[in-house]
């Protein structure tokens, strides 16, 4: 069993409905929740936007490998959504220690420690989880 931590993020529609559903769907097909942090309402980074996010991070453990587990989550963000919008984006930000470069999933995920709106609610679900390339803990890595 391997233990795989996502970040979830969501900007339109009934957002706290969004990330229910989807967390739902996740137990079911990738594994037992294990933890689940707090849902945090986080500015548009990167872009404008009038829609402010609601962010979260899950940790589920898992017997599948990150590539089933990713193609799990492009099929959830693709039934969560309507036409081209996306009511949901779920990430892949850790697998236990793995790292892993391949052209379609790269992990640690390459952008997560510079992100507020995902090392908030990761650090208070596994905040003493060592970042396999960096060497130190999330927490000290991330001093928001
Ligand atoms: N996701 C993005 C781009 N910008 N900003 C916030 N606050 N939250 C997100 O989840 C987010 C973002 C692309 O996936
Ligand atoms: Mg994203
Ligand atoms: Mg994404």
């Amino acid at each position: 069993m391997a233990t795989v931590y996502l970040g979830l993020g969501t900007n339109l529609g009934n957002k706290e409905a969004n990330l229910r559903t989807a967390i739902y769907k996740l137990q079911e097909r990738i594994g037992k929740q294990v933890s689940l942090s707090s849902f945090y309402e986080t500015a548009p980074w990167g872009f404008e936007s009038d829609h402010s996010f609601l962010n979260a991070a899950i940790g589920l453990e898992t017997s599948l490998s990150p590539i089933e587990i990713l193609h799990i989550t492009q099929e959830i963000e693709k039934e969560l959504g309507s036409y081209s919008d996306r009511l949901i984006d779920i990430d892949i930000l850790l697998y236990d220690t793995l790292v892993l470069q391949t052209p379609e999933l790269t992990i640690p995920h390459p952008l997560m420690t510079e992100r507020d709106f995902v090392m908030k609610p990761l650090i208070e679900i596994a905040g003493n989880v060592i970042h396999p390339t960096r060497e130190k803990t999330l927490s000290e890595l991330y001093q928001g």
